[in-house]
C-alpha cells in the first residue's frame, strides 16, 4: 500500500467513525504503528482537514476542506485508471502545461493534474482562462489513445459529453455543448475544453485535455470576461461540492474513453449532437482568414461542422482555429 493510499485509509476510518476513533483502533485496522497514524493525521491536517486529537480518547474529524486534494477526490472514486495518479497544485501556471511536461516524461494514461489556481490559464488561440483560487475545476487529463491526429477531436467530444452527464447527475442541471469546445447553460458559458496533443508522423503520442469549469465562483467579479459567463453556483443559488462533481466527471470520461476505444465513436458523436447548442441555428464563424455565415447542421465524424450557406451549399468547417457566434 502506498503512502497516499494509507492517508486515504486513515481518512476513511475517521469519516466512518461516529465521534472519535482511537489511534490504537486505526493502527490495528491498518496494521501500522500509532506513530505512523500520527504521521498520517499530520499530513491530512497539512492538506486542510481539521482533526481534533485528544490523549487517550483519540481522533475526530471536524472539517473537511473544500479542496481538490488527491485524498478527497480518490475517496469514493470508482474508475479503473482515470485519476488513479493525481498531481495537485494549490497554484501553478497552467495545468495543461504541467500535464504536457508529465506526458513527455512518460506519465501514465489517466494521470490528472489539478490546480486550485492558475497564473496563466489558457483557452484556445492563446486566450486567457480566468478563475479565482479554490472555487472552480481546473484540470488536465493525460491520454494515450491509439489514434491518428485527425481523430483527436473525438477526445474533446467525449470530454464535453462526460461533463454534461456529470453535471446532470450531480446537480440535475442541463448543459449544452457549443461546438467546438464550450459548455453553456442557457446563453452563458460555464466551461471550456482545451485539447492539445503530440503526434509523430500522424500518430498520436499523447493527448492532454484541459477542462475549466465554473463551479462556485461569482462571474460578476471578472468583468474582463467579455462573453456572458455563469457558474453552477450562479444558476443553482448554492455551492456545489467540487470533489463529488469531479469524481463524477472522471468516471464519465473514463466510460466515454472506453466506448471510444471499443469503436463506438459514431455513437458518442450522435449523443454529442443531441446536446449541441447550435444545431439548426444561424451562425457566424470567424477564422484567421475568413468569416462564414450559415445554418449549423451537424458535426461529422472528424469533428467538422457542416454549415449550410444561404444558397443551400454545404461546407465542412474544421474545428481548428475558429470562433463561432450564434447570429441574431
Ligand atoms: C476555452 O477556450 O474555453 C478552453 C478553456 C480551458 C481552460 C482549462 S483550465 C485547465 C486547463 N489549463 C489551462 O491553461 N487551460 C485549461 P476558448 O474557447 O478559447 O475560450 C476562452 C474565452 O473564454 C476567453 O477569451 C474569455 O472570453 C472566456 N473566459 C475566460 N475565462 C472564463 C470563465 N472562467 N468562464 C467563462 N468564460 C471565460
Amino acid at each position: 500500500m502506498t503512502e497516499i493510499n494509507r492517508n486515504e485509509e486513515v481518512l476513511r476510518l475517521l469519516k466512518g467513525a461516529e465521534g472519535r476513533i482511537s489511534g490504537e483502533g486505526i493502527a490495528g485496522e491498518l496494521g501500522i504503528s500509532r506513530a505512523a497514524v500520527w504521521k498520517h493525521v499530520s499530513r491530512l491536517r497539512e492538506e486542510g482537514f481539521s482533526i481534533d486529537a485528544r490523549p487517550r480518547l483519540g481522533y475526530r474529524l471536524i472539517v473537511r476542506p473544500d479542496k481538490l486534494i488527491p485524498t478527497e477526490i480518490q475517496d469514493g472514486l470508482n474508475t479503473s485508471f482515470v485519476g488513479k495518479e493525481i498531481f495537485y497544485y494549490p497554484k501553478t501556471e497552467s495545468t495543461n502545461l504541467v500535464a504536457k511536461k508529465l506526458a513527455t516524461d512518460g506519465a501514465k494514461e489517466g494521470t490528472i493534474v489539478i490546480a486550485e489556481e492558475q497564473t496563466k490559464g489558457r483557452g484556445r488561440l492563446d486566450r486567457d482562462w480566468l478563475s479565482p483560487g479554490g472555487k472552480n475545476i481546473l484540470m488536465s487529463l493525460i491520454f494515450r489513445p491509439k489514434v491518428s491526429a485527425m481523430e483527436v477531436f473525438s477526445m474533446t467530444m467525449l470530454t464535453s459529453l462526460a461533463i454534461v452527464k456529470a453535471i446532470k447527475k450531480t446537480t440535475t442541471l442541463s448543459t449544452q455543448i457549443k461546438w467546438p469546445n464550450d459548455l453553456y447553460i442557457g446563453e452563458k458559458k460555464i466551461g471550456g475544453i482545451l485539447t492539445e496533443f503530440n503526434a509523430e508522423q500522424g500518430r498520436v503520442n499523447f493527448v492532454v485535455i484541459g477542462v475549466g469549469l465554473n463551479v462556485n465562483f461569482d462571474p460578476s467579479v471578472y468583468p474582463e470576461i467579455k462573453d456572458p459567463s455563469t457558474s453552477l453556483r450562479d444558476v443553482l443559488g448554492k455551492d456545489v461540492p467540487r470533489s463529488e462533481l469531479l469524481r463524477s466527471i472522471l468516471k464519465e470520461i473514463e466510460d466515454g474513453y472506453k466506448s471510444f476505444g471499443e469503436g463506438r465513436a459514431s455513437q458518442l458523436r450522435e449523443e454529442w449532437n443531441t446536446y449541441s447548442l447550435i444545431t439548426g441555428k444561424p451562425v457566424i464563424i470567424t477564422s484567421l482568414d475568413a468569416v462564414e455565415e450559415g445554418i449549423a447542421e451537424a458535426v461529422d465524424a472528424d469533428g467538422c461542422l457542416i454549415l449550410r450557406d444561404s444558397k443551400g451549399r454545404r461546407k465542412r468547417i474544421f474545428c481548428g482555429d475558429v470562433s463561432l457566434r450564434v447570429s441574431e
